[in-house]
């Protein structure tokens, strides 16, 4: 690639309001597969220099006319994907035609035509694809939108609300919508298709109604009350818990099943992938139930904290995504377990988002530099981001917070605004002062932070230090604003009241300097200090705790994610220490009997003791060493898995027959589920004869929970029934390609020698595809991120699986490919051999023709 065709980058520093408003947008759209023609009238107005010529984005797009009154312009260029118009008047009516080819469109991006039926993703910058636009999130514009399609298409959808329909002269039909809301084009979305749908209503807090309606392939009706259920909870939560109503009359999902992401907030037409939305008992997972709960309310929570209020440019993209992930968090934790939601959120940022954070992709929340936008819907920008409206929520506390959310919509209602206006309305409403906070915005990687204690028996005062470390990979490393929680115990377990010289001290300490220290008194002897409680900031915490101090913390902790936390500390100097001796000794009898009494009292959530019981995954291991020790990481944890299931086995039988699921989805029945499940993949590994018999039992239940649950245990513990229950799956499920996808990730996990072989055999399969996202990450996905053995294979069999797929890719779906080449981020931090293997891979990907800018990106950033 020569210089100067290298996909260029966006700079946050060079923002510069439009020159021109788009005051009003007409669309229409003449549906045909290979010519669709998109026939477009904007009313202008200009706002800035009276020189600037009008700059519209056009990707791919046949331009058929342009004209202002029926009057074709002539003084306009088309340089790359810009269409630059001089000497436009102040105000005017711009009209513009192009065509597009939806059928052809495999990117997923624009408008595109797929499983029969035709549908648009826009954000971030896809409307580009459809039409000449100003394409960028601070124009905002009310939209009117006529479809037109053959009638085997019988439903044509668009934002807002339908104000016509009806025949066309050549016996086709269309429909018009009008969005009465200003919005910006990422949330521009259209759907032509033939679907079954279920309807419902809601009444608002202040009696209005909404209609709802659930778009579905034919024939999937039965799968959808889950997802409308959601949503129901949803808006009743958005009331409820942060005084926010819906605004529309009608609020409208359609599911599909060609779709790059998990869902799209488009205004009053959400779109969704259709594993986000269809479930049944027997076709999906109680986690699948969990993540359609938590996507349909992170789509509908987006209405007000990213519609009404979106954001400026690209750069603010967390404005919206970490506040809408804090809010759907939250929504999951007020409905179900706290302390779960908790652990689910802490696992994704120790693993995939520390490990970004310490690579070639580390960015801080709100990135300063991208290339290609669709890289930057990343762990760091939603989950850290989320992590860092959590901080401000605990040093505001939930009062306080809420007034800075009014706040914010207040001053900032139909507008696109910054990062900044968001603390500020936060700092503002509260009187808390957040300018050093504001750090967390522009700083990446990850701190570390050091805590030291100290009694002194004299004086009965217990010392806490708290150091900061910035990250060594990062420039920009001023101290941060650190919302510290403790909780100290005294020897019986109890609660500690904080105090120091008199004063009642918070339990959440506000750590600014480099190094601080903090004093407590009134101490009758050394407290088992409870560190960072709740991961009350987004660090890595370095801490002396013996493993009779964390055996206490499990015990007696009153937060049920800290005891979780402390178990997994547990765990991992189990393994530190068994990897560093020469002799392995294994886990020690008081873990051992320690999970003895969980599985034997099953006091309390069954699915937390669940959680406890299960070893940290490699991922969390691996962020333990600055080079991964794969081999023997792999090793310790088989071996400590082997243990626990030979110690345990007896109670592990007794608990998985003690415990009956009613087969409904509630709360218990859940958390029945996963511990039996648990059980089972313990018992999966030893050679009690009880295994086989639970296996099949659960392989043949009418519940995918409990189905899966057998599947995965024996996969992992290489079954000997693992052939025929994996063949029988596939003769049972072949006409449902979402279950297909369950059993493709359990192909991917398949640790024979010949696990390659295997999947290149699958993609033969009827039901893969490569241009199906879905099917892709079932089982190259799984494979590169899960079966660690089998990808990491000193003979880079794994490795080259992976880059010939995201060669193929490449040219069909650049965002897909961009996403499947994140296990390559990270091979800095593989022994010789692998990251040779690895670093070979992507040198092919810099060197191939045609490079996605997507691609480029991080091939690049890698090879840095
Ligand atoms: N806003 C969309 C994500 C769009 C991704 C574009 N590559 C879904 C969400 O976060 O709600
Ligand atoms: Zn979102």
């Amino acid at each position: 690639m020569t210089e100067s065709s290298k996909p260029q980058a966006q700079y946050l520093k060079d923002y510069k309001a439009p020159d021109f408003l788009i005051d009003h947008t007409e669309l229409t759209f003449d549906l045909q597969p290979l010519t669709t023609k998109v026939s477009s009238l904007l009313t202008l107005t200009r706002v800035g220099d009276n020189k600037a010529p009008l700059v519209l984005d056009g990707i791919d797009l046949r331009l058929l006319s342009l004209s202002i009154d029926t009057v074709d312009i002539t003084d306009y260029e088309i340089i790359g994907e810009q269409l630059i118009i001089n000497n436009l008047p102040d105000s005017c009516q711009l009209s513009i035609v192009t065509e597009i080819s939806p059928e052809t469109n495999t990117s997923l991006e624009g408008l595109y035509l797929s499983g029969g039926a035709y549908c648009t993703q826009c954000e971030a910058q896809g409307f580009r694809k459809i039409t000449y636009y100003m394409d960028r999130p601070d124009v905002l514009s009310t939209f009117d939108v006529t479809v037109i399609a053959d009638t085997k298409f019988s439903q044509l959808l668009s934002n807002g609300n339908q104000v016509d329909s009806g025949e066309t002269q050549d016996g086709r039909h269309f429909a018009k919508w009008q969005d009465p809301f200003k919005k910006p084009s990422y949330l521009f979305a259209l759907v032509a298709g033939d679907f079954d749908v279920l309807k419902d209503n809601y009444i608002t807090q202040s009696g209005k109604n909404v209609e709802l309606a659930l778009f579905v392939d034919k024939g999937n009706l039965s799968k959808t009350p889950h997802a409308i259920a959601s949503l129901k909870k949803a808006m009743q939560w958005d009331e409820a818990r942060f005084n926010l109503e819906y605004d529309l009359d009608i609020y409208m999902i359609v599911a599909v099943d060609f779709f790059n992401m998990g869902a799209m907030e488009n205004k009053g037409l959400n779109i969704f992938n259709s594993k986000c939305v269809l479930a049944n008992q027997e076709t999906a997972t109680d986690k699948d139930y969990h993540t359609i709960e938590s996507i349909v309310g992170h789509e509908y929570f987006h209405n007000w904290t990213g519609n009404r209020v979106t954001c400026r440019d690209w750069f603010q993209l967390s404005l919206k995504e970490g506040l809408t992930v804090f809010r759907d968090q939250e929504f999951s934790s007020d409905l179900g377990s706290r302390a779960l939601n908790r652990i689910d959120a802490v696992k994704v940022m120790r693993t995939h988002q520390f490990s970004e954070d310490a690579g070639p992709m580390a960015h801080p929340i709100r990135p300063e530099k991208v290339i290609e936008m669709n890289n930057f819907y990343t762990v760091t920008v939603y989950d850290k981001g989320a992590e860092v409206i959590r901080m401000m929520h605990t040093l505001l506390g939930e009062p306080n917070f809420q007034k800075g959310m009014a706040l914010y919509f207040e001053r900032h209602d139909g507008q696109a605004v910054t990062c900044d206006d968001f603390v500020s309305a936060m700092s503002d409403a509260s009187g808390v002062n957040l300018d050093q906070f504001k750090r967390w915005y522009s700083q990446a990687g990850t701190s570390r932070l050091n805590a030291i204690q100290n009694f002194d028996l004299d004086s009965n005062t217990y010392s806490l230090t708290i150091e900061q470390f910035a990250p060594l990979n990062q420039q920009s490393n001023a101290p941060l604003h650190i919302p510290f929680a403790i909780e100290l115990l005294d020897v019986n377990g109890q609660s500690i009241e904080l105090e120091y010289q008199g004063e009642k001290v918070n339990h959440v300490l506000n750590v600014t300097q480099p190094s601080q220290t903090f004093h407590f008194d009134n101490m009758t002897a050394k407290p088992v200090a409870v560190l960072l409680e709740d991961f009350s900031a987004p660090c890595i915490l370095n801490q002396e705790t013996d493993e009779h101090e964390l055996l206490h913390i499990i015990r007696f902790a009153r937060s049920d994610f800290s005891r979780w936390d402390a178990q997994q500390q547990l765990f991992i100097k189990a393994m530190k220490a068994n990897l560093n001796s020469v002799e392995s000794v294994g886990l020690s009898d008081e873990i051992i009997n320690a999970l003895r009494g969980l599985v034997n009292e099953k006091q309390g959530d069954l699915a937390l003791i669940a959680e406890l019981l299960k070893l940290p995954s490699f991922d969390t291991l691996a962020a333990e060493f600055e080079v991964i020790p794969v081999d023997e990481i792999v090793n310790i944890a088989e071996q400590f898995e082997r243990q626990i299931a030979d110690e345990l086995t007896n109670e592990f039988i007794t608990c998985f027959e003690s415990l009956i699921d009613d087969g409904s989805v509630n709360a218990s029945a859940v958390a029945i589920r996963s511990l039996k499940q648990l059980c089972l993949h313990y018992l999966a590994k030893t050679n009690d004869p009880h295994a086989a018999d639970f296996i099949k039992h659960a392989a043949s239940s009418k519940n995918m929970t409990n189905v899966l649950g057998a599947l995965s245990a024996a996969v992992k513990a290489s079954h000997e029934l693992c052939e025929e229950l994996l063949n029988y799956f596939d003769s049972q499920w072949r006409h449902d390609v979402l279950v297909m996808d369950k059993w493709f990730a359990l192909q991917a996990m398949q640790t024979g020698d010949n696990a390659i072989d295997n999947i290149k055999a699958l993609y033969e399969h009827p039901c893969f595809d490569f241009s199906n996202p879905n099917r892709v990450r079932a089982l190259v996905g799984s494979f590169s991120h899960f079966n660690t053995s089998q990808f990491h294979r000193l003979d880079g069999k794994g490795y080259a699986l992976l880059g010939d797929l995201l060669i193929k890719l490449n040219a069909i779906n650049p965002q897909n490919a961009s996403r499947m080449l994140t296990p390559f981020m990270s091979w800095k931090r593989y022994d010789n051999t692998r990251s040779t293997a690895m670093r070979l891979q992507l040198e092919r990907l810099a060197n191939l023709d045609g490079l996605s800018a997507d691609l480029f990106e991080k091939v690049e950033k890698a090879l840095k």
